[in-house]
């Protein structure tokens, strides 16, 4: 009997109405920077500052953030489901755990610091300076726990592992344009996973999905969880 594992992947939609902007609302609207130019090992090295300051903003605006009912019904999926749930994330903000979730993030975290030199990580103020010390090794070079274009995300061996036993992949609230998360519908779908994509509009991957369930994360994520 194969045993029912759901993969499920959410992106900037699901804390939409949460009140965080996702990135393509917010595209090029920060600063008038878009996303691809500030969140880069580059930029940070050309302009620390203008980089700590696009995640302090971000900080300030996650700190304020309640999970929506799209969070709280994956939650219970996970509690309740008589299978296993595995809920990836691209997002950096942490209201799935603030919903009572257990996820993977593979794009980093927000409210956590990493040292550039030393590889240090610890809990990150609200606010980050330009040359944030290290706490272990004093280097000015703290930055956020941010996977930033052009780096590896982080748990692909785990994910890869769980997109190949998945049952049923879902894509909840993400625009299918950055890789590789984009391209794990895919994998899951070669290892025989059923796949439904919830979204407001037809993603960049849409074609590749089963199912299409249209609307506000925040009715349709508990609609199908229920
Ligand atoms: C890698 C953290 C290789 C930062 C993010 C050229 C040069 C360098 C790299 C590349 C290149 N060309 C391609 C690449 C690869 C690149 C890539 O894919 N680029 C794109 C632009 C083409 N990818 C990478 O660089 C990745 N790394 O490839 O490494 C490697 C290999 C070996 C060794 C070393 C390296 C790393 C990418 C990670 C970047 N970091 N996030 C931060 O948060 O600030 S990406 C960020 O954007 C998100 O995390 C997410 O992944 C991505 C897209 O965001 P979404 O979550 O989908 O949000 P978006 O706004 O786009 O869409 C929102 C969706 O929600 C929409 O569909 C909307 O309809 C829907 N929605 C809105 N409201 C609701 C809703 N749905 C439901 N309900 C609602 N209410």
């Amino acid at each position: 009997m194969v045993q029912r594992k759901i993969v499920i992947l959410t992106g900037a939609g699901v804390s939409a109405e949460s009140g965080l902007q996702t990135f393509r609302a917010s595209d090029g609207l920060w600063h008038e920077h878009r996303v691809e130019d500030v969140a880069t090992p580059e930029a940070f090295a050309r302009d620390p500052a203008l980089v700590q300051d696009f995640y302090n903003m971000r900080r300030a605006q996650g700190a304020k953030a309640e999970p929506n009912p799209a969070h709280h019904a994956l939650a219970r999926l996970q509690a309740d489901y008589d299978g296993e749930v595995v809920l990836i994330t691209q997002n950096v903000d942490g209201l799935h755990e603030a919903a009572g979730a257990k996820v993977i993030h593979m794009h980093g975290q927000l409210d956590q610091a990493l040292c550039a030199t030393c590889g240090h990580r610890w809990a990150a103020p609200l606010e980050m300076q330009a040359q944030h010390p290290c706490p272990a090794c004093n280097a000015p070079t703290g930055r956020p726990d941010i996977v930033w274009f052009g780096e590896m995300p982080y748990h692909m061996d785990e994910i890869i592992d769980h997109l190949y036993d998945a049952t049923l992949f879902a894509a909840i609230g993400t625009s299918g344009r950055v890789y590789p998360a984009a391209g794990f519908v895919r994998e899951a779908k070669a290892a025989g996973a059923w796949t439904v994509e919830l979204n407001l509009d037809p993603s960049d991957v849409a074609r590749d999905f089963d199912n299409h369930i249209v609307g506000p994360a925040s009715t349709t994520v508990p609609a199908w969880v229920d």
